[in-house]
């Protein structure tokens, strides 16, 4: 089976995404997310201009080798463009392969090792007490597992409190990144009373995570997880800068708190030190930043060896194709931890047709043949691009922070 058309779609149903579309000659059609929050015109010319024409003539069926042939072949390794064109096309081809031979991608990646995959929502809200009505929405619509954000009295913006409905944290301008204003010393002492709260008004039977979002030094890292030892989090995410592994060993020494981090890494090398000196519980890389199926599923193998399980990124800048690509490999993977389940905004489902489900807490991706979602052009056409940045943080010095 032949590809015979590579082409790249760019529409904003809501927010940006970067959408690679494989044909064959057989007719099928295979879908992948290529979408990198606001670099998104990068990855849609890496595809375009250098991989789309290498596509074409190749068997849609040789998916290893194709993912080979565009890893080695670059010569350049890594890094988020890269790794996010290549899980694209990665990702079409097992829509395909699916597809072609009748069955959910699941299926061919083993079966389900489950009934379905636990996601987690996400509570936010301006107050504490907004955050917690917030937080039992989640636990009325049969959710198992809720991560918190607060606004941080004091201060005037902070990561992951929505403005005005769900998936809306994330702000962005036209022309230039906003600008938020952090510091770390409110923020130490708000978070273990913010999420104490939690623990006194539900108690102890939900998981409860909570995302520092790359915000902390590795010793202020380790007094924070010291401190919500009590409240028992499901795991406290990206506590430093990700691209320093070495700092999650000062973190360990000084919690038991369960510590995840990925969501930035692109490639098995990022996560190869933590993940064989188990210097993290949880491995969240995702299929579309992480060289697509092929690839995240080597990622999880090697976190099954050591004892590390899989905690896949799941915001709303991921598509639905993404999304849906997660669920089939959480469906199968032995190590499966949680999944992040943030939605998409309305107008999406105009664009993207999916097929996966949820009930009690649980989502399941659907038996559709391939990945279960497909993608109308038309609907497309109505979102043009807009382009859009995620926000630069500073102090209120004004250096720069990690966002
Ligand atoms: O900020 O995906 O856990 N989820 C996150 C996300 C990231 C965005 C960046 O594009 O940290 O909300
Ligand atoms: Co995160």
């Amino acid at each position: 089976m032949k590809i015979v058309g590579a082409d790249v779609l760019i529409t904003a149903p809501g927010r940006n995404y970067v959408t690679l579309k494989i044909t064959t000659d057989e007719g099928l059609v295979g879908w992948g997310d290529a979408t990198l929050n606001g670099r998104e015109l990068a990855v849609a010319s890496y595809l375009r201009d250098h991989i789309c024409p290498q596509l074409i003539g190749r068997d849609a069926h040789q998916i290893e080798d194709t993912w080979q042939y565009l890893y080695k072949g670059a010569y350049w390794r890594r890094g988020p463009v890269t790794m996010t064109a290549i899980a694209a096309v990665d990702i079409a081809l097992w829509d395909i392969k699916g597809k072609a031979a009748g069955l959910p991608v699941y299926q061919l990646l083993g079966g389900a090792a489950r009934d379905g995959v636990m996601v987690y929502g996400h509570a936010s809200g301006e107050s504490l007490d907004e955050m917690l009505d917030d937080f039992a929405g989640y636990l009325d619509s049969g959710y198992r597992a809720v991560r918190a954000q607060c606004a941080i009295p004091g201060m005037d913006t902070v990561y992951g409190v929505h403005r005005g409905g769900a998936g809306l944290y994330e702000p962005a301008s036209g022309h230039l990144p906003a600008e938020e204003t952090w510091e770390t010393g409110p923020y130490l002492r708000f978070a273990p009373r913010m999420l104490g709260a939690v623990r006194e008004r539900f108690g102890f039977d939900v998981h409860l995570l909570h995302d520092v979002h790359h915000r902390l030094s590795p010793i202020e890292a380790g007094r924070l997880g010291k401190d919500l030892e009590e409240h028992r989090l499901f795991w406290m995410e990206d506590a430093t800068p990700a691209e320093d592994q070495d700092a999650f060993r000062l973190i360990r020494q000084h919690t038991t708190t369960p510590l995840a981090v990925g969501e930035v890494f692109n490639s098995i090398w990022d996560c190869q030190q933590l993940i064989t000196e188990r210097l993290i519980d949880y491995i969240r890389t995702s299929v579309s930043h992480a060289g697509g199926i092929s690839h995240l599923r080597k990622i999880f193998s090697l976190a099954e060896l050591y004892g590390v399980r899989t905690g896949s990124h799941g915001a709303g800048d991921l598509s639905p194709v993404s999304f849906a690509a997660a669920l089939h490999v959480d469906m199968a993977v032995p190590n499966f931890g949680i999944q992040e389940y943030m939605g998409h905004r309305a107008p999406a489902e105009e664009v993207f047709h999916t097929n996966w489900t949820f009930r009690n807490g649980l989502m399941h991706p659907g038996d559709a043949p391939g990945l279960g979602v497909e993608v109308d052009e038309d609907a497309a056409a109505r979102f043009p691009y807009d382009p859009k940045f995620l926000p630069v943080n500073r102090r209120t010095d004004g250096s720069v922070h990690d966002w």
